[in-house]
């Protein structure tokens, strides 16, 4: 067993029985031409949470814990992408032209994981066409067939896909810990806000710690 210090209360976890899962480090949300970007946003704030993930995710690597990346992103036909979410204010980007490629596209260079967060032989990904990552995929599948209980979370953004992602695994039994140096928003009051959010009440929805808790925690 091992302990990590965090927010409310430090949290005891089996690493055979906790995964490392990293959310959408896409260049579409990360680098300027993608989705990001085409919503209005500044994505060199993403930027901030790059180098404490890779420090994470070589440690859990390292640790042999299970890695899971997600990516959000639609079938070239864009079947699975709602109207709803195809055009916002009467205005559509996803499945356009962008230099990344078409943008929230499977297959495309820009919906693709940035280099340095790049999963490795063995490491699922999770193509989800959803904010959540467990909505319309096999994560919970994945999870539940390798025994996790535990869930220590990454990546972009935290007010959306993040949050969307560790409420639905709250709701679904998985005790999760968002590293704050290792999520990140393009909104900075955000990004304090949604980490205060989940900690709150006593952890209604999760635990928050970071990337040297995380590390000190493995050992
Ligand atoms: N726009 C925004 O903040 N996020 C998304 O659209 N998707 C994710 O958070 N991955």
């Amino acid at each position: 067993m091992a302990s990590i210090k965090a927010e409310p209360f430090d949290l005891d976890f089996d690493p055979k029985t906790t995964a490392l899962v990293i959310i959408d480090m896409q260049r579409d949300f990360v680098l300027p031409g993608g989705f990001g970007e085409k919503l209005g946003n500044d994505t060199s704030l993403l930027l901030a949470a790059v180098e404490p993930t890779q420090r994470v995710l070589a440690k859990a690597r390292a640790a042999g814990l299970l890695v899971i990346h997600t990516r959000e992103g639609h079938r070239p036909d864009l079947s699975d992408c709602p109207p709803a979410k195809l055009t916002r204010g009467g205005q559509t980007f996803i499945g356009t032209t962008g230099p990344m490629g078409r943008i929230l596209v499977r297959g495309e260079p820009g919906h693709d994981i940035i280099h340095q967060l790049y999963p490795v032989a063995g490491e699922p990904v999770i193509d989800k066409p959803g904010k959540g990552s467990f909505h319309a995929t096999d994560l919970h599948q994945i999870l539940l067939d390798r025994g996790i209980r535990t869930l220590v979370v990454c990546g972009v953004t935290l007010e959306v896909c993040v949050h969307t992602t560790v409420r639905e695994a709250n709701d679904r039994g998985y005790e999760c810990v968002v590293l704050a140096d290792c999520v990140a928003s393009y909104f900075p009051e955000f990004q304090r806000i949604g980490l205060e959010m989940i900690k709150a009440q006593g952890g209604i929805f999760g635990w928050v710690s970071d990337a040297d808790r995380f590390i000190a925690a493995i050992g």
